[in-house]
């Protein structure tokens, strides 16, 4: 049976694009309480807006950056003087810098990859514990990718980020056995959100030949799951899930339309 998140306290990080941000409002639509966070502040206080209209219970949000320790902590303070629990935690922050081979990696790219998918997810998770593990039944959802589970030319450090996400969710799962706290990965492929522009560095020519021809994921996708995954009975836990759009068969075999030719 599906358990209630009406009233229950929801953090999302990276809340202000994609994912994120479609998450907040299906959430809202349950009736949940929301902490968004994200470095755009105001696009936070945009989709808070929109939250409130579509059913939250209350929406706060605060500038969050995951890659710095300082920014983590403090944002945790913050959760801490509104509430004395949090009830689902969705990892979402990241994506990918670049796709330059080995060879060509520039290490600024390197090392946002790192900061956000990785070292993100183990500060927030280590700031907000406390206010879960008390908490039996919470959950906590880390946002992998299919490039965690297969490697493809381009990707080795963002591959390599969402493997070390799926190791780490394991991990979790493993150090908080009998505190009733679940920990899944839900691990998309190709999705159409700000990812690409942020890995083509707003090249909105290459961002659209990623999805061109073809059906993607949307951020309502992916949101509806998070919200299926957090509304199970307490005793059940989705350890894992890998989705993707039904064009996109393997990382390596995506079907593609041909574009129709122009009229004359
Ligand atoms: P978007 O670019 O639309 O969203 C990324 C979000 O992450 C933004 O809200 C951004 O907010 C936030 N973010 C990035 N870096 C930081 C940081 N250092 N601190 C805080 N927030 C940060 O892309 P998606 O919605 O697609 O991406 C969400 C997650 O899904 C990522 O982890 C991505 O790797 C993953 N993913 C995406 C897929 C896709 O094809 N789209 C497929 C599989 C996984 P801001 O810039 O305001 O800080
Ligand atoms: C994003 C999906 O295939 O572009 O995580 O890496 S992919």
């Amino acid at each position: 049976m599906k358990t209630s998140l009406a009233g229950k306290w929801v953090l999302i990080t990276g809340a202000s694009s994609g994912f994120g941000a479609a998450t907040a409002l299906k959430f809202a639509a349950e009736g949940s309480r929301l902490l968004l966070g994200a470095r755009r502040v105001d696009r936070l206080e945009a989709v808070a807006q929109e939250c409130l209209k579509a059913g939250a219970a209350a929406t706060h949000v605060h500038r969050l950056d995951v890659s710095e320790t300082p920014s983590v902590e403090a944002f945790a303070q913050w959760t801490r003087t509104l509430t004395d629990k949090v009830d689902v935690l969705i990892n979402n922050a990241g994506g990918a810098h670049g796709i330059d081979t080995v060879a060509n990696g520039k290490d600024a790219d390197w090392e946002a990859m790192v900061q956000s998918n990785l070292l993100g997810v183990m500060r927030v998770t280590r700031a907000i514990l406390p206010l879960m593990v008390q908490n039996p039944g919470a959950s906590i959802l880390n946002i992998g990718s299919i490039a965690g589970r297969v490697a493809y030319e381009g990707g080795s450090v963002y591959c390599g980020v969402k493997s070390a996400e799926l190791m780490i969710t394991r991990a979790l799962r493993l150090e908080l056995s009998g505190t009733g706290v679940r920990v899944g990965s839900i691990d998309p492929g190709l999705a159409e959100t700000e990812f690409s522009m942020v890995r083509f560095k707003g090249d909105a020519t290459k961002s659209a030949k990623v999805y061109e021809g073809l059906e993607p994921l949307t951020g309502d996708d992916i949101a509806d799951i998070l919200v299926f995954c957090a509304s199970r009975p307490p005793h059940v836990c989705i350890d894992e899930l890998l989705v993707k759009c039904t064009a996109q068969a393997a990382i390596h075999k995506v079907h593609r339309q041909p574009a129709a030719p122009a009229k004359a």
